[in-house]
């Protein structure tokens, strides 16, 4: 049977909270269709208002069921894949959510200063006490979730769960701008991350897409 699931996302390149679920949905092996809506086209808004209520992307579209936010989806996604979103044990889940809710509503520097831009490299911008707070705290998270949870694979929990989807755009940004010490347990989870062979699809069509959002283009050595 045809999956009548559709996740609508924004550009590929800069919608990073469109990137997480995505990501989940694709390590979950859940089916679903994709529906792109360039953010800032006439398409979006002309469409965003009949998908969305909220008016933004990401929105799940689920036969009568419609969930927006990008945290209420990954949560939708672990239901329908039947708890194997989060770990398995709860002191595991419980800091998993807390890992993911971190990101989710805060690092308000770090997502405003290093806009996710998946197919630029060599960008560097200003290296504000804001964005280092931010950083250091992403380091801090990562490499204490490696220290604990290595042995049991190599994601922040062990096995892949929602918190490495809402860490994902972060990947991506360290990947973008210079200036992103980390500890190598933390190195090590970037690398796996940016290796994830199931990401090529959605890599391969931010390649590819045509528009620039200017806001996010920021870094770059003539700025
Ligand atoms: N809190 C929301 C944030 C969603 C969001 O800000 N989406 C952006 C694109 S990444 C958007 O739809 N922007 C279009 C607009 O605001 O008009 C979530 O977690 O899903």
């Amino acid at each position: 049977m045809t999956s009548t699931r559709t996740l609508v996302i924004g550009n590929r390149n800069y919608s990073s909270w469109s990137l997480r679920p995505w990501a989940l949905l694709v390590h979950l092996g859940l089916p679903f269709a994709e529906r792109r809506l360039a953010l800032g086209s006439a398409e979006f808004a002309a469409e965003i208002g009949g998908l969305s209520p909220s008016r933004r992307v990401p929105v799940l579209l689920d036969g009568a069921t419609t969930v927006w936010e990008s945290l209420a989806i990954l949560e939708y996604a672990n239901e329908l894949a039947g708890g194997r979103g989060w770990p398995a044990a709860r002191p595991a889940r419980a800091e998993s959510r807390a890992v993911a809710t971190e990101m989710h509503g805060g690092f308000a520097s770090l997502r405003h200063q290093w806009p996710m831009n998946i197919r630029a490299r060599n960008r560097r911008v200003p290296l504000t006490a804001a964005l280092t707070a931010d950083i250091e705290r992403i380091d801090e998270l990562w490499s204490s979730c490696r220290r604990r949870y290595g042995g049991a694979g190599p994601w922040l929990f062990g096995g892949y769960s929602a918190a490495d989807a809402m860490y994902l755009p972060v990947a991506f940004r360290f990947q973008t701008y210079h200036g992103g010490a980390l500890a190598p347990e933390s190195s090590a989870y970037l690398a796996t991350a940016l290796a994830d062979p199931l990401l090529a699809p959605w890599v391969q069509a931010a390649e590819a897409e045509a528009e620039t959002i200017a806001q996010d283009e920021v870094g770059a050595a003539s700025d």
